[in-house]
């Protein structure tokens, strides 16, 4: 592996397989990551890396594109297929870049959009005053009306909207772990002549999968997402239009050549075959296993009395007062789990008491360990090992335990190379 490499540039090769060893040898449960196939790594390491293709297939500024067409066309018709989309720009190169690119498409700077609070399990680029983003639209937020069940405050959501008169109502978020109510989302979006967009990133492969609603079903306008989370795809990002043509096209002018130069065409090769490996029958036994793993850790950390944010999970990922429960901040359970080998990400909240560097919770979801193989058993298992491992934290021995069974459980689901 990586033979050219190894022979030019040690350094580099010293790394990339110090993460080939990380990546094997331990659990992988930030619900933002996954471990895509063999094919999508050699497409994402392709020849096309060479390729400038400033433009649109058919429409290209630079000559030689009889192939970066091919790979760009079936890559939206493939987008379009999973989502039920009429439109797919896969151009974006990642989930911010998408979002940017959505907002100046639809947006006169000056516009509001409404979206869900960060501190209630938004996102960054839906409008926190440290992104720049802020500096050209107004953002305003809704968030839960009930931090133990999830429930959002569609109440509140309506009276903001009528007051803010937002040009986009935007769902989604990277720490929400219930299913959006988006028939409602629709209506306040009619009710004050506002677009409905949701951020699918998260939760794109269960969308795709058909483990998780389809927000263009109930009538959502857009939809943005990263094509790496639950998708399985490389790292990069896509814009999905339901319907009108005429959003479509401010779409592509906003990418291109709004914002973005040349495409990275071997990200987009790679983003085709993840969608073909997408489109295939198994993948929807992938995705509804991810919520089923998701469901059973949760019902080990319920058992244990720990308190998760909205009461539970209905998708992929899980979010655990483990401050609150287990006195131990999110800060401190990430370390103590990194040392047995789990990895996860501590995470803020809602209405969190401390401060975003060590907070009270812990983030963590089961895209990569269903990828790997791990089924119901072992996934309540693993949370076994979470709620001993933060117990026993000081335990030097307790921990070594803990961590050669960890080990043990990645020796014996090794990630796999292919899926279809
Ligand atoms: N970093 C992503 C996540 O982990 O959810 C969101 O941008």
């Amino acid at each position: 592996m990586y033979e050219h490499i190894k022979e030019q540039d040690e350094k580099i090769y010293d790394a990339l397989m110090g993460e080939e060893g990380r990546e094997a040898e331990g659990l992988e449960l930030i619900p933002s990551e996954n471990y895509v196939s063999r094919a999508v790594r050699e497409a994402n390491g392709s020849i096309l890396t060479n390729k400038y293709s400033e433009g649109y297939p058919g429409k290209r500024y630079y000559g030689g594109q009889q192939f970066t067409d091919v790979v760009e066309s079936l890559a939206i018709e493939r987008a379009k297929e999973l989502f039920g989309a009429k439109f797919a720009n896969v151009q974006p190169l990642g989930g911010a870049n998408a979002n940017i690119a959505m907002y100046f498409a639809l947006l006169e700077p000056g516009d509001t959009v409404l979206g869900m609070d960060l501190s209630h399990g938004g996102h960054l680029t839906h409008g926190h005053p440290v992104t720049y983003i802020t500096k050209i639209f107004n953002f305003v937020r809704y968030k839960m009306k009930d931090v133990e069940t999830g429930e959002i405050d569609y109440d509140d959501m309506m009276r903001v909207a009528r007051e803010q008169k937002p040009k986009i109502i935007l769902a989604g978020f990277s720490a929400y772990p219930r299913e959006l109510d988006y028939a409602k989302f629709v209506s306040i979006a009619r009710d004050v002549g506002a677009l409905a967009v949701m951020d699918i990133a998260h939760i794109a492969g269960l969308i795709a999968g058909g483990a998780a609603r389809n927000p263009f079903d109930y009538g959502f306008d857009i939809m943005t997402t990263t094509t790496h989370k639950t998708l399985r795809g490389p790292r990069g990002g896509m814009i999905l239009v339901r319907e009108s043509e005429d959003i479509a096209k401010k779409i592509d002018k906003t990418v291109f050549p709004g914002l973005q130069g040349g495409p990275h065409m071997n990200n987009i090769a790679a983003k085709a075959v993840a969608f073909g490996e997408a489109l295939h029958p198994s993948f929807k036994t992938y995705a509804a296993q991810i919520i089923k793993n998701a469901k059973s850790m949760e019902r080990v950390f319920k058992d244990a009395g720990v308190r998760l944010v909205a009461g539970g999970t209905d998708n992929h990922l899980l979010l655990a007062d483990v401050w609150q429960s287990l006195g131990v901040s999110g800060q401190e359970a990430e370390t103590v789990l990194d040392s047995v080998g789990i990895t996860l990400n501590k995470n803020m909240i809602a209405d969190d008491p401390r401060k975003p560097m060590d907070p009270s919770g812990i983030r963590f979801g089961t895209p990569a360990i269903t990828t790997r193989g791990l089924r119901e058993a072992e996934c309540a298992r693993v949370a076994e090992l979470m709620i001993a491992a933060l117990h026993g934290r000081g335990d030097e021995a307790k921990l070594t335990a803990i961590k050669s069974e960890i080990q043990a459980l990645c020796n014996k689901f090794p990630i796999p190379e292919t899926f279809i």
